[in-house]
């Protein structure tokens, strides 16, 4: 806590709230329920007292937010910056809740009024702020930092429609456009004195040896602050995200007063979608230059705020790196390194090869995917015409790497084949590069850059990604967050390395019997969720095998289904061998220009269609794939499930995330030695990990031989089976080759090796069914995956992150 401070001769410990008691915290949620919300109790809606319930909540991570803010202020303290185009937040409310710790409070007043806290908490709409595990990332290490007294600023976008929303018609993925802005956001605070110009296009003139950009267009960047209030509320951080507003000089009077109203609304309608949708579709060129122009907008409002932000309280720029540290998520804010070199050059007046290497030691990159199609090139002309002063930069940044290391190999540089690499640009401008699992560095290193490593050998290091287990099991799993609580004491919310304690208990049946409980009770809240909000109807005394992740061939989620068919063969060819039950359940969006992402849905639905509805099998195989997967549908799908699927092709899956957030709730997973995923079984032990497939390098050398996937399905009678049923139409009879270009990609190309993979992932599965039957064994396999993936802990990264990149001390 801060020393007591007067300003306009207000004490202002007077304005502190004490720690609510049931009835403090009752009439707080009355009093805003009446005076903020402006209805009373008894005619109160759900929506009313959730927003209520919202600002009561709020009200108490005041305090804590402005204590930090206060401290890094007067303590001069160093900060961190992390700068990304998505945060998946999810839902706010409860996470608040349990970091302020009034989950309990809460619970008892809604209680007493005869209404249920999870139910109004229920209400809230996600923050779709992303698509995938790079955004739930951010999101864990948002709430990391502040735990940890981590001073930082997440900053993003604040778009007005997140993620789209999935519906199923007929089987297929149809979008529509998500909206949680729709009703206020009680967690968002504007600030418009924190505005910034962002300016696009126009000219660069040279004027006595300077560089002068006059932008054709210019758009405000406008702050919109969410405070991130660390678990035990002694650090709250800030989440600004930039709404663009137009600048007043966009609206054309003139125009409007000649009576061109529409003409004279266009530019202002250009700014304000800047921060329209996440992810435009970036197959046209007029989307990829709103996707360019969304990055800039991100990147240089930031910049602009962070130096400003040092220059308040600092007037040497040149002990920035003393002050500043900012992360870059994957190479989408790779503007930064540009936006700030200019900022130096041409605001600041420092010279070119000062301003290059002042940036280099403020920034960092995290390197997410070496998949081509995700490393972000921008042709040269595209970037002339939106940047062209940072073109300028990027060019003279080339020419002097070029002159300070000598002639390069082919295929190095900053500009090729007329395309700006972001990847090479990120690193030149970083003073680390991290991959985000010890396997994904070591292909970032050898595989992607590996001439760049070879001139900076220090600048690559590995932070294996991380998960808040206050989200993912408080939030996610309050059953097993109890029993953890009970055997452990608390403080494991804060320390996961202690779940290791757990092994002390596992010899102990009452023990393993409470864990099993745990796992029911996640069932059946999840079948019962299923059955109210999809109408769907499953057992909870069967094995739930569940793959959730965006859909991309590379994750396999073709794998998995046609592993069920093949599964739904066997048993219908003998029903009474004594099958183990299973539900076999999907979630996940595929991007909606991704056609065979989309194919692959699809299937799995009509999959699911027929097996469903197969009165030999149904008690024994279920397919289920609630449609519009999100944060908090895979809060509760994951405590639910006993297997996790993790399937990716070797060499692909950077990381995974999910696959830890599934092993701390004791799921076993099934899965390839890819990603984290090698990590997780070193900490688990091979005998708790369902291994399979071919290994990164493995894959490499299998994609040389011609033939490959022919040879593999001939080789494979179970594949044959299946691929014969698509052929059939068993699956489509109304339209038997709707699948002909799935069949036609596995059978001739198969670049990710589903064929090649398939009879190691069917024997493993078969592995999974008879351990599945030894009840003891799996339960002492599912908690040994508990206890020792404590170090799977955003925590723990965002420690590293702090002394091996940041370079920064935290406050707590
Ligand atoms: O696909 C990767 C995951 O493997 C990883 O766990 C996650 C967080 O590091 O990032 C995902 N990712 C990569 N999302 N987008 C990209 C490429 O831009």
């Amino acid at each position: 806590m801060s020393e007591s401070l007067e300003v306009h001769g207000v004490d202002l410990d007077d304005l502190t709230l004490p720690e609510p008691t049931p009835e403090q915290f009752r009439r707080s949620l009355l009093h805003h329920l009446q005076y903020t919300v402006g209805t009373d109790p008894e005619h109160a809606s759900k929506f009313d007292w959730r927003m209520a319930l919202s600002y009561t909540i709020r009200d108490r991570a005041l305090e804590p937010w402005f204590d930090a803010t206060r401290r890094t202020w007067n303590e001069d303290r160093k900060r961190v910056y992390y700068l990304s185009m998505e945060f998946l937040i999810g839902r706010l409310l409860e996470d608040a809740t349990i970091n302020l710790g009034l989950r309990d409070v809460a619970v008892e007043v809604f209680d007493r009024l005869g209404l249920d806290f999870a139910d109004i908490a229920d209400d809230e709409p996600d923050a779709a702020l992303g698509n995938g595990g790079l955004g739930r990332l951010a999101a864990c290490y948002l709430e990391s930092m502040a735990t940890l007294g981590c001073p930082a600023y997440g900053y993003g976008i604040r778009y007005e429609h997140g993620l789209f929303k999935q519906r199923f018609e007929g089987g297929r993925q149809v979008e529509a456009p998500e909206d949680w802005l729709v009703t206020d956001n009680p967690w968002s605070f504007t600030r418009p004195e924190s505005a910034y110009p962002v300016g696009f296009r126009g000219e660069v003139v040279e004027q006595d040896g300077r560089q002068i950009w006059t932008p054709q267009l210019q758009v405000l960047a406008e702050a919109h602050d969410t405070p991130v209030v660390g678990y035990g509320r002694q650090w709250a951080n800030t989440l600004r995200l930039w709404a663009a507003k137009p600048s007043a000089d966009l609206f054309d009077l003139e125009r409007f007063n000649a009576g061109d109203f529409t003409a004279a609304a266009e530019p202002e309608a250009w700014a304000r979608t800047l921060s329209r949708v996440l992810y435009p579709n970036d197959t046209t060129s007029r989307g990829k230059e709103l996707r360019l122009s969304q990055e800039y907008f991100l990147t240089s409002a930031s910049v602009q705020d962070i130096v400003r932000r040092y220059l308040e309280t600092h007037d040497d720029l040149r002990r920035l790196p003393e002050y500043v540290a900012i992360q870059m998520n994957d190479t989408h804010p790779a503007i930064a390194g540009p936006e700030l070199i200019r900022l130096l050059v041409d605001d600041h007046g420092f010279g070119f090869d000062a301003a290059v290497d002042l940036s280099t030691q403020v920034l960092g990159y995290t390197n997410h995917t070496l998949l081509p199609e995700a490393l972000e090139h921008w042709s040269v002309g595209l970037m002339r015409k939106v940047l062209p002063r940072h073109l300028q930069i990027i060019e003279q940044l080339d020419r002097r790497d070029a002159e300070l290391h000598g002639p390069r190999p082919e295929g190095v540089g900053l500009i090729g084949d007329d395309q700006v690499r972001m990847g090479d640009l990120a690193f030149v401008t970083s003073h680390k590069i991290n991959g985000v699992s010890a396997l994904h560095t070591d292909l970032v290193r050898r595989d992607l850059f590996p001439a760049l490593d070879s001139l900076h050998p220090d600048r690559i290091v590995n932070v294996t990604n991380g998960v808040t287990p206050r989200r993912w099991i408080a939030l996610a799993n309050p059953p097993l967050a109890q029993l953890l609580t009970d055997t452990l004491g608390s403080g494991w919310e804060t320390d996961l390395e202690r779940l290791k304690g757990l092994e002390d208990h596992i010899d102990d049946p009452a023990f393993r019997e409470a864990f099993g409980a745990t796992k029911r009770q996640a069932k059946e809240r999840l079948s019962g969720w299923l059955a109210d909000h999809h109408g769907i109807e499953v057992p909870t005394d069967a094995l739930y095998d569940v793959q959730v992740k965006r859909l991309h061939e590379y994750k396999r989620q073709l794998m998995n289904i046609l592993w069920t068919i093949a599964h739904w063969q066997r048993i219908k060819r003998d029903p009474g061998a004594g099958w183990v039950p299973r539900v076999k359940i999907f979630g996940g969006k595929a991007a909606p220009s991704y056609v065979m992402a989309k194919d692959i849905i699809r299937l799995i639905n009509d999959v699911a269609a027929v097996v469903n509805a197969d009165p030999e099998t149904r008690d024994l195989l279920q397919v289920v794939y609630p449609a519009n997967y999100n944060v908090s549908m895979a809060e509760k799908l994951i405590p639910a499930a006993d297997l996790s699927e993790q399937i990716s092709t070797a060499g692909m899956e950077a990381s995974g995330t999910g696959n830890m957030k599934f092993a701390l709730n004791g799921a076993l997973t099934i899965g390839t030695l890819d990603g984290a995923n090698v990590e997780i079984r070193e900490h688990v032990g091979a005998d708790n990990f369902f291994l399979f497939g071919l290994t990164a390098d493995e894959v490499t050398a299998r994609r040389n031989e011609p033939d490959h996937a022919r040879t593999a399905i001939e080789k494979s009678q179970a594949m044959r089976d299946v691929l014969q049923a698509i052929a059939e139409g068993t699956f489509s009879p109304d339209e038997p080759n709707r699948y002909g270009a799935i069949l036609d990609m596995i059978w001739n190309s198969d670049w990710f090796l589903v064929a090649s993979d398939f009879d190691s992932y069917d024997e493993t599965q078969q592995a999974v069914d008879r351990t599945y039957l030894d009840h003891e064994r799996w339960q002492r396999m599912a908690l040994l995956n508990v206890a020792r993936t404590g170090y799977f802990s955003s925590d723990r990264s965002v420690r590293e992150y702090m002394s091996r990149i940041w370079n920064i001390t935290p406050a707590l």
